[in-house]
């Protein structure tokens, strides 16, 4: 299988936690290769914008208000098959349904606050890279 990249974020509750460093040996020791990595504040424009598809749920205001409570920092990684093996690095949405090990076991505390992000599929990793780097920021 050939390599991929995928987009990934801590979110505000790991970053405070101070929990950023941890989960970005766990990235490494999981095989993936950092192309790009930044700490930064989504503005509340930022986040509505990407979280976009979520618009109608009823988290939505919510999700964004946490998003843009505190900074993130916010990766793009390649490995093969790095989609799915972010998400499954972060175990389930829900940190109670997460499996021992995952990010989200050891770091979220609510189904909100996941401690971190994971694109779904490889085109919304390209659509979310680009949300947040330039071209000459993946190295
Ligand atoms: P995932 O991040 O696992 O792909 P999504 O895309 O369904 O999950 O949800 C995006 C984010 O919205 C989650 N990471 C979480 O912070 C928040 N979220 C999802 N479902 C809920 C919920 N039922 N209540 C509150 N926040 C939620």
């Amino acid at each position: 299988m050939s390599l991929e990249r995928t987009y990934a974020m801590i979110k505000p509750d790991a970053v405070a936690a101070g929990n950023s460093g941890k989960i970005i040996d766990l990235i490494e020791k999981h095989g993936f290769r950092i192309v790009a990595m930044k700490k930064l504040r989504i503005t509340k424009e930022q986040g509505e914008a990407f979280y976009a598809v979520h618009k109608e749920r009823p988290f939505f205001n919510s999700l964004v208000t946490f998003m843009t409570e505190g900074p993130i920092v916010a990766l793009v990684m390649e490995r093969e098959d790095a989609v799915k093996q972010w998400r499954d690095l972060m175990g389930a949405t829900n940190p109670a349904n997460a499996a021992e090990g995952t990010v989200r076991k050891l770091y979220a505390t609510s189904i909100e606050r996941n401690a971190a992000h994971g694109s779904d599929a490889s085109e919304t990793a390209a659509d979310e890279t680009r949300f947040f780097f330039s071209s000459s920021e993946l190295l």
